[in-house]
């Protein structure tokens, strides 16, 4: 790499640290595993982002409906998910609405903090595609959802993660966040593991 560039590399760097995470960051992180999302995108997730702002507080979303969901998820001891707050009636339908997350995901600080990260976006296997026909992968936000068949408790799901509140270097539809971890000493659920 060039000097210059390297030079340019860290002042974007340093940029985002200093703006925390917000739209432009997020927009602007460009890391590996985001694709070039198109303006439109852009300009929903942004829209998204000020509409559901109040869940930063657990007591909110905990009134409209989002219920603890088993422990801190983690993958190994270098990436993290978090605490996730399901909604049973969103999740328990076949739609995906941007501006209703199915799940919040929230780091557990040490001190017992909760901070808001991430939304997840569910549909279960069986509402989505009850004949079993093969059916396309659901999408939001133009991205595939992930079938996932090892959360613990939970029949196969589609899922997708928007980690709109929460740098994630490795994309910002990654499954896992190498920023985020469960605080030590306390339950949680290693899916390495599964
Ligand atoms: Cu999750």
């Amino acid at each position: 790499m060039k000097l210059r560039k390297m030079v340019l590399a860290a002042l974007v760097g340093l940029s985002l640290l200093l703006r925390g995470p917000n739209l432009a960051s997020v927009s602007a992180q460009g890391p590996t595993g985001t694709p070039e999302l198109p303006d439109k995108t852009m300009r929903l997730i942004d829209d998204v982002r000020g509409a559901t702002a109040q869940f930063r507080d657990l007591d909110t979303a905990k009134k409209a409906g989002y219920d603890k969901f088993l422990t801190c998820f983690r993958y190994g001891d270098n990436r993290g998910m978090g605490q996730h707050y399901v909604n049973g009636t969103l999740a328990g339908d076949d739609v995906l609405d941007p501006m209703k997350p199915e799940a919040l995901v929230y780091e557990p600080r040490a001190d017992g903090t909760p901070i808001l990260v991430a939304f997840e976006y569910l549909v279960f296997a069986d509402k989505w595609d009850p004949q079993k026909t093969g059916r396309a992968a659901p999408t939001v936000f133009g991205q595939p959802l992930m079938l996932m068949t090892n959360i613990p408790d939970t029949p196969p799901v589609w899922g997708l993660h928007l980690w709109l509140f929460s740098y994630n270097p490795e994309g910002l539809f990654a499954m896992f966040n190498p920023t985020i971890s469960c605080p030590a000493g306390t339950p949680s659920i290693d899916m390495s593991t599964r």
